[in-house]
């Protein structure tokens, strides 16, 4: 078991002597015990059951605000200082007291820049992860290549940029729009260790995904054109591992487009989604199960509620 950094037990009353000898030293010694027993054992000891558990419990309002309880930080990686992707932008929480974050890559789509996802780079950090919005070698990579790059990123992220220390590099995650998702599912399928993904209006060719083990959040859009979920997102569910931690949700009124502006349902089952499978965070398991039911945001959700860890 591990305390939580802000109930380390006090063993020694501030402005009491120090010095003690003998059987009073002793009776000293199990009182103090007993304190730090009661410490150990109270109510604010359950946070450090987790040790990956960042920032304060959620709410619905919490996770569907435009930010959550970190101040975020930017620094723009170049193309010309990395090699396997096109660089891009890392948001991370500018504290350092928290200790170290799970941490996000994340591609865009066929023809776009690091600019169509950016939205999600702030939403997602000030949340407690650090997020690596990223660009394609060129725009019009495909996914499996976008899958690769997505690694490439989080190879970068992890052992050589300015973050990799706030970084615990067991706890990663891809996410992705369009053929940017198709490239998240490429990147799972062959990174195992992944602990999520989160496929956007995902596009790919291949629509079978048995070979994934990474817990996978796919959204679609019930208005997709050009990903229609029938032939895109949909398959790409239904092929994941049954037993697997996945889920499905269509958004409602919306279009192949709509992960490209900030969104209030894609963030806030992302966060969940993110939280409970990258930081194994319980707390958020309330927003995930029992299964969100369709409303005016939602067009379905199919899934199952998170496996226990
Ligand atoms: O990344 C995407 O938006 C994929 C959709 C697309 O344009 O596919 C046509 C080849
Ligand atoms: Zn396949």
């Amino acid at each position: 078991m591990q305390l939580h950094p802000h109930s380390t037990p006090r063993t020694h009353a501030p402005g009491a002597p120090r010095r003690r000898t003998g059987r009073l030293a002793g009776a000293a010694a199990a009182f103090a015990a007993v304190v730090a027993l009661g410490t150990l054992t109270g109510p604010s000891a359950h946070a450090a059951d987790n040790p990956y558990e960042r920032g304060p419990a959620p709410t619905t309002a919490t996770i569907e605000a435009l930010r959550g309880p970190y101040a975020v930080s930017q620094t723009s990686v170049s193309s010309l200082s990395v090699t396997g992707f096109g660089g891009g932008t890392i948001y991370y929480p500018t504290s350092t007291s928290d200790g170290t974050f799970g941490a996000v890559a994340v591609s865009p789509g066929y023809t776009a820049y690091e600019s169509s996802i950016a939205w999600l780079g702030p939403r997602l950090a000030s949340q407690g992860f650090v997020v690596f919005t990223i660009d394609t070698l060129t725009t019009l990579d495909q996914p499996d290549s976008r899958g690769r790059q997505l690694l490439a990123a989080l190879d970068y992220l992890t052992e050589r940029s300015s973050v990799r220390g706030r970084i615990d590099a067991g706890r990663l995650g891809v996410m992705g729009h369009s053929m940017g998702g198709g490239g998240s599912l490429e990147a799972a399928k062959s990174r195992p260790a992944l602990q999520a993904a989160i496929p956007l209006t995902p596009w790919n060719l291949d629509k079978t995904w048995p070979e994934i083990t990474t817990p996978t959040l796919i959204f679609g859009a019930d208005g997709d054109t050009i990903a229609p979920v029938a032939s895109h997102a949909e398959p790409f569910y239904s092929s994941l591992p049954s037993p697997l931690d996945r889920a499905y949700l269509e958004l409602n009124s919306a279009t192949h487009f709509t992960p490209n502006s900030s969104n209030t349902t894609i963030a806030k089952y992302s966060i969940s989604w993110l939280k409970r499978f990258i930081d194994d965070d319980t707390r958020y398991e309330q927003f995930l199960c029992p299964l969100p039911r369709p409303g005016l945001t939602i067009e379905e959700y199919r899934g199952n509620c998170p496996h226990t860890s």
